[in-house]
Formats: structure tokens, sequence, C-alpha cells
């Protein structure tokens, strides 16, 4: 018998506030049994009040991703109970999967008004940054005269939160409600507060900081102007039903009273936290505080929508201990982590009364041993602690920080060494995949790829975790969101993510450089549309229904996707495109044209518009976009390929993209590699080119003593490419390349992480240029998708895995490898070995999808759900 399991609810487990707009749901079919498939399912929806609300009736068919609540129209703030039962192929219904979700607000008129204090001074401008604000406490009292028997904490901010009831904190999230683009939108927090709530008197109270709306990262990069807003803003509305069954609502209002003499003087993404233990507010949480100082506070308003649902908070995953403590210097300590992350110190220590512990964050060490943090650039990433005479639980809050090291000065003899950690703060996403092999080099990279993802998979997808960024940078999503996609479900995180890429489009339609966008749309207007930055719409939109198989998701972005295609089209009549500001950004002395880069992206833009038309059965589209693509593949053609399909070897024109990298003063050419994988990845030549541009890249490759020179553009695909040609020595060569440029290289070194440049640092040459140097950017952890689908070979046929291939390529010095991916259908598996001249698979195959096998000797099987082990010969 099998049964019906792993319930999602809109992608979640038994989601509280959800839109009922958004409404899908999916499973899986748990069983032993070989062959196994769904051939009918059955969705009910209930509520105690109502009884059953909808249910679907058995539908044939096998789906069991994204499946759309077809019912009539539900009530907000109402919990129903789900129950999925599906057949399998003779009829046996199984054992039902049971979940529940509770509605939001949704448009209901709010009661709440937005409500903030005044930015206050942080009272000692030598012991804090002056310039950055206190975060604003905020409290109010109510007396409950019955007992409640539901509650519910309706909470969102421009700014970021932590809510308590009666000192109790309302939910374990970090950063709340998370960075949307505050110019159209803002998540509200929906909390079940109900055993919070008291009989007689309560209070609830509020610590408010700037957080992405207006610290530092919202105006750092626009003259220090506020765009967003000045100050911090809160909106909430506590919803009580009590035994007598009335309900009581408590709004924010102008009741409510809040103070700036708490103990964090200083708090900003950027630059740390500033805690002076001697502002101690006392138990303002509590009923019954004497709120002495306190002023009221002030009602404001906002152009906002609140929107419901705060899917996937940011939570503390993990904590870490240090792997060494040293004094580097006089009363200059050294903490070592062993592990590049994202998060913050979590530290137990008891300074006199004024007397402070200073902490920098660091990523390296210089070669005295001292901390390193000439790569931050303008954030301070600190945290200073000023003491009260007491011992204090420490942990700073409304920030976060990139760091292998610490380093504490000041009172360190007060810091209790023993009860330090290092607490790893990331979106609370469910692993998904794993790989492992025999080489210790790539098990080191693979790891460095998941703390790559750990790391700025922080709310929105950012570039880097330590610097005066953490900004949600397109490319790099998009270049990474692959590999990112089998490593975690990230289907909620990117859900998000696009939605404010969409929102976030300047007047022309053009997608912006990263989202959310701080700014007004037209600074800094040249990095709108951008090849590459632009196209992540586009390609992590596929990329989504590739691995989730939700067509709805498409359908959402393909009107924008293609209206921005066509007026980019109508802006390059001639099918010539060179809006490629960043190029191939951080390439080895191999500069392309903008043009091509443009163009090449362009085309691919209109294949996967083609592509999305086709599953949305939009003929008319269809046809457009495939007849755009063939007539942008003509021009690529005749614009940059010789008579013989050679790319051009040089180039006529003069305008070049920015470079960060070497490339400056060395000559365009289309015959790079990043050139050739574009050309071939994309499908933009045909067969005859195709031969001779393999073969060109190969010969450079080889000229190059198997090294690599492609930036953040040509990375993810030039070892796939080349696999996917055949050339699996290849494309092994410049995997296992240990020496510079190479992936292996930075694993040498002693990397944890992905580094921004091949060349961020060697122990002999020390730091690659400072002025951009980060020690955690994944872009070039792309090459992660080779490990699942390359080496392991386990690729999806049909969106959502319903059909799907194992192929694993052996090579190089592998003598084993094995890689699992928790698939929306289930578990998939490809485990290989190589003994005494065979070649060993064992495949897991989940129910209800079908894996086409393919051996190295190209055998072929083709089957469902089991595990299968095969065998054959193998002569190197
Ligand atoms: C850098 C970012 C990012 C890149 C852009 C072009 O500052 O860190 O990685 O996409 O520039």
């Amino acid at each position: 018998m099998h049964r019906t399991v792993n319930l999602k609810i809109s992608g979640l487990k038994n989601p509280l506030g959800i839109d009922p707009d958004q409404l899908f749901f999916s499973w899986q079919m748990e069983t032993t049994a070989f062959d196994a498939r769904q051939t009918a399912y059955r969705i009910r929806v209930n509520n105690s009040q109502d009884g059953e609300v909808w249910n679907s009736g058995f539908v044939e068919s096998d789906v069991c991703t994204a499946v759309e609540y077809a019912g009539p129209s539900l009530k907000n703030c109402c919990r129903y109970e789900v129950e999925v039962l599906t057949k399998d192929a003779s009829g046996n219904p199984g054992e039902c999967a049971v979940g529940f979700f509770e509605t939001g607000w949704g448009d209901r008129k709010w009661h709440g008004v937005w409500i903030k204090g005044i930015n206050g001074e942080n009272g000692n401008p030598v012991l804090y940054d002056s310039t950055l604000p206190p975060v604003t406490y905020f409290r109010r009292e109510f007396t409950m005269k019955q007992k409640v028997v539901k509650a519910r904490l309706y909470i969102t901010a421009l700014g970021i939160f932590d809510c308590q009831i009666n000192g109790k904190m309302v939910s374990d999230a970090c950063f709340a409600p998370g960075w949307t683009d505050y110019f159209h939108r803002v998540q509200v927090c929906t909390y079940d507060v109900t055993s919070l709530i008291a009989e007689g008197s309560n209070a609830i109270a509020v610590r408010l900081a700037s957080g992405w709306f207006s610290g530092r990262i919202s105006n750092n990069w626009n003259g220090n102007k506020p765009t967003y807003g000045d100050t911090p803003k809160l909106r909430a509305m506590l919803v009580c039903e009590t035994a007598a069954n009335e309900t009581v609502i408590i709004p924010t209002d102008d009741c409510w009273q809040f103070s700036n003499a708490g103990p964090i003087r200083n708090s900003d993404i950027y630059d740390g936290e500033a805690y002076d233990a001697r502002f101690n507010p006392g138990d303002f949480a509590l009923p019954g505080y004497m709120a002495a100082g306190w002023q009221l506070a002030i009602v404001t308003g906002a152009a906002v929508k609140l929107e419901s649902g705060y899917p996937q908070p940011v939570r503390r995953i993990e904590k870490i201990s240090p792997v060494s403590i040293r004094e580097c210097k006089n009363n200059v300590i050294i903490v070592d982590f062993g592990q590049n992350i994202t998060g913050r110190e979590s530290l137990v220590l008891s300074p006199a009364r004024g007397a402070v512990v200073r902490i920098r964050h660091g990523e390296m060490l210089t070669a005295e041993g001292n901390l390193y943090t000439g790569n931050l650039r303008s954030a301070k990433a600190a945290t200073v602690f000023v003491g009260d005479g007491t011992t204090h639980q420490y942990e700073p809050s409304f920030t976060f920080f990139g760091f292998r090291y610490l380093e504490i000065t000041g009172d360190v003899k007060s810091v209790d060494f023993d009860n330090l950690y290092a607490v790893v703060l990331h979106t609370d996403m469910e692993r998904t995949g794993y790989f492992k092999c025999s080489s210790a080099m790539l098990n080191q990279l693979y790891s460095n790829i998941i703390w790559g993802q750990r790391g700025n998979y922080l709310d929105i997808p950012t570039d880097c975790p330590q610097r005066d960024e953490k900004l949600g940078w397109t490319a790099d999503a998009q270049v990474f969101a692959n590999v990112a996609s089998y490593n975690y479900n990230i289907e909620n995180f990117f859900a998000k993510y696009l939605k404010d890429l969409a929102l976030c489009r300047n007047e022309f339609g053009e997608f912006p450089p990263y989202a959310p966008y701080p700014y007004s749309r037209d600074c800094y207007d040249g990095q709108f549309g951008v090849a590459g930055w632009e196209d992540a719409a586009y390609i992590c939109t596929w990329e989504m229904y590739r691995k989730y198989g939700n067509r709805k998701a498409l359908a959402l972005y393909f009107d924008i996707l293609a209206e921005t295609l066509r007026r980019k089209v109508s802006q390059y009549p001639g099918l010539i495109c060179d809006q490629a500001l960043f190029g191939d950004w951080l390439n080895i002395k191999a500069p392309l044209p903008p043009e091509y880069v443009g163009t090449a992206f362009m085309a691919h833009a209109a294949d996967l518009l083609a592509k999305m038309s086709a599953v949305l059965k939009r003929k008319k589209e269809e046809m457009e976009f495939a007849n755009l693509f063939a007539a942008i593949c003509q021009t690529f053609c005749r614009t940059f390929l010789d008579r013989d399909g050679h790319l051009l070897d040089s180039w006529h024109g003069v305008k070049r993209s920015i470079d960060m990298g070497d490339s400056a003063n060395v000559p365009l050419q289309c015959r790079t590699q990043t050139g050739a994988v574009l050309a071939l990845g994309f499908h933009l030549v045909d067969s005859n080119a195709e031969a001779v541009i393999l073969d060109d890249l190969k010969q450079d490759i080889a000229a190059q003593g198997n090294h690599l020179s492609t930036g953040f553009l040509g990375t993810p695909y030039l070892v796939q490419t080349l696999a996917k040609y055949g050339c699996i020595k290849e494309a092994y060569a410049l995997l296992e390349q240990e020496t510079f440029p190479s992936w292996l290289y930075s694993v040498k070194e002693g990397a944890t992480t992905l580094w921004e440049r091949w060349d961020s640092y060697s122990k002999d040459g020390g730091f690659g240029k400072v002025e951009m140097n980060s020690f955690n950017h994944y872009a070039y952890g792309a090459i992660g998708d080779f490990f699942y689908e390359g080496i392991c070979g386990i690729t999806p046929l049909e969106p959502g895995f319903q059909h799907f291939i194992i192929k694993p390529l052996p090579g190089g010095s592998l003598t084993s490898a094995s890689a699992e991916y928790h698939s929306c259908r289930g578990r998939i598996c490809s485990s290989w070995k190589i003994e005494n001249g065979t070649f060993s698979l064992e495949v897991t195959v989940p129910p209800n999808t079908v894996c086409k096998t393919v051996m190295p000797d190209h055998t072929v099987y083709e089957n469902g759900s089991g595990v299968y082990y095969y065998e054959c010969k193998w002569n190197g």
C-alpha cells in the first residue's frame, strides 16, 4: 500500500496567513513498490464552520505538483483543513496526506495605522557612530477581560523588527518582514499568539531597526539620500477572539509609546551594532512597566501595499564553535571559526560599567596574522559592546556579517571564551541535494558551494554578505540558480525575488541590476536592461519551472517578459544589441565585444520565451519568439562568424564593457571561451559552425594549459557545454585544474567559500584588487550544476522531474561519485563506482516518475520507481 506524503500548501507545510489567490498544493507518493504511479488524486478542503468547501473529486492525472485550488472564494483569517488522496495503478487509494492552512487578513480593512518614532541621537559620538540612529522601542498595554481562545498578530514594518508579548518573542524569525520593493509592497507576518495572551493585563512590545528600509544599504549607492524614507515604521493588529465570542482588536495607534533609550545605540546592516548595556530599559515588554520618558508614537502613512504572507523567514540555523582562539598582539584576540559564514557572534561577557569590548569581522587574515578588513570597503562590520558591570549573554540583533574570523579588543578579559560561537543565519530553506565523490578537493569545492549559498541566500539572493553591497545582484542570482535549486528547495525564495524583480523595472520595462532596487528607477539607468543581468528574469523563471513544474509561475511573468523583449528588439532593429555594460564580468584577459554578449543573450531570451509560450499553449507567441530567435541567430552568425564558421578573432567596434579585472587593455575578440560556450550553449549556430567552434574552444583550453578564461557569464556553461559535446577529458581537465585560474586553485589556497575573483588571494601573491574582492561570492559556484547533472548525470527531461535522465559522466581522477536530490516528486539518487574494470551504478527512482538511465557504454534502461543496479565494462 502506498502513502501520500509531504503535503505542501503554496509550497509550505501548514502555513499561516497565506494569500488565498496564490493557493496551490503539492504532495508525493511514498512506497517501495516498483513502477508505482499515481493514476488519480482527490483534494478536499474543509473548515469547521462550513464543512466541505471544495472537493476536487477524483481527477485522473499523475500531476502532484502545483495543483491550483479551484473551489469557491475563501474567507480571510480562517483555518482550512486539507486532505489529499491518491490512487495507484490498481486503483488503490492508499493512505491520505493531511494538513491545514490559514488565510491572511487579505484586503479587509486594517485596524492599525502606520506609526513611527523620531530618529534619536545615540548619545555618545565617541563610542558609537553618530550618523546612525538607535533602535526604537515601542510598547502598548491592554487588558483582556475574558479568556482568549484564538489570537493572531498581523504585523509588518518598513524596517526590521522583533516583537514580544508579555516578555515572550512571538517568533524566531530574524529580519522580519524581509526585504521587498518597499515602493510597492511589504509582507505581513501572521503569528499564532494565542498562548501568549493572558486574561487581565498584557503588554506588546516591538524593537524596530532601520534595516533595509532606511539603513545605509538603502542609500549608500545613492549619494546617501534616503530613498525609501528616513525613519522606520510599524504597523500591526492583534486580533483576539474571546471565550465569550467577542473579537478584541489591538491595533497600532497613537496609544503606543516609543523610546530611543534602549541599549542598541546603533544598528546597521553594513556597519553592525553598538550595544550599551547601561541603557537598560528594564521589563518594557511586560505589563505594569513604568514607561518614564517614553513618548507617544507618531501616526504616519505609507503608500505601500500590505501583502499577506511571509513565507520563508531568515532564522538562526546553526551554531559553530571556534577552531582556534589566540592573542595575536597584546590584548588583541583573533578567533577562527574555520569556516567563512554569514551570521554573527554569540558570547557571554561581563565588562565593568563603561568598559568596552570591540569585535570586528573579517574573512581572511593578513600575512602577519592580523584581521584583514581591506575588502569590506565602507562597511564597518563591527560590534561595540559597552558593559554595565553585570554578565550578559549577547548576540547582535538587526545586522549580519560575512566572516570567518573575529578580532576582539578592549576589555577582552571580561569575555568568557568557552561560550563564544558563530551563529549561522540564512533563509530557512529545506536542503534537497547532496554530493560526494572520491576526490577530496572536489568535495571541498562542493562544500564551498553549499556555504556560498548559505552565506548569500539571506531573504534575497545577494552577491556577497560582507562588504557594502549585500544586494540582490541579478547575474549572480541567475548563474547560480540551477545548482542552488538542487542544493535547497528555493521555490518560494525565488517566487519572492522574481516578484520584486518585476516590480523594479524602469519606465522602459527594463529589469534592474539588482532587486529590490532601493532607488528611484532613473538612478543608474545605464545599469537597467543589461545583458546577462536583466536575463535573470528569463533564466530564473524558466529554471524554477524546470525544477518545480509550476506553470502558474510562468504564466505570471510571461507577458512582462515578452513585452520587455519586444521593446528591446524595437530598440535594436538590426538585431545587434550592445547593452552589455558588465560584459563577461571578471573574465581572464578575454574580453568580448558588448555587441556579442548583448546579442547572444537577446537570442537566448527569445528562445526561452518560445519555450515558455509552448508550455502555456500560446501558439501565436511561440511562432513569434521562435522566428525572432532564428532571426537573431542569423544576424549573430553573419556578424560574429567568419566564412568557415570560426568566431572572429578580432573586432572592429570600439565600445567596451566596464572592466574590473585585467582585460581593459586586451583587444576585443569573439573567439574566447565565453564566446564559444554562449554560441554553443544557447544554440546560436548551425552544426557545421558548432564543430568548428568546439574545436577552437578545445584548442584554446589546451593553449592555455587546461585553464579557463571565463568570467561570470561564461563560467556556468563551460564545463557543462564541453561535456554535452562529449569532450569529457577537457571538461575534467578544467574541473580538476589546481593552478590559477581554476576552481580548485581557491580550494588549494584554503578557501571555504567561493571567491569573487579567480585570484582573490594566493599564499604567495597576497590579496587581489582590494576595491572589489569578496571571499563569499557564489557566481563561480555555478560549476555545481555539473556535479549533479554531469558527474552524477541527474537532469529533468520534463519539468518537475516527472521524466528524468540519469547519465553519469565518469572521468578525470574520479573512481566514485554519488548525488542525491529530493525532487518535488521524491528522492532521486545516482551513485557510481569504478572497480576492477567495472563501472557500477545504483539509481533510485521515486514513485510517479520515469527515469531513463544511460550507462557509459551507451546502454539505455527506462524504469519507473524502484532501486536499480547496473554494471558495464569500464576501460577508462
Ligand atoms: C559587483 C557585485 C556583483 C556584480 C556587479 C556587476 O559589485 O558584487 O557581483 O554582479 O558588481
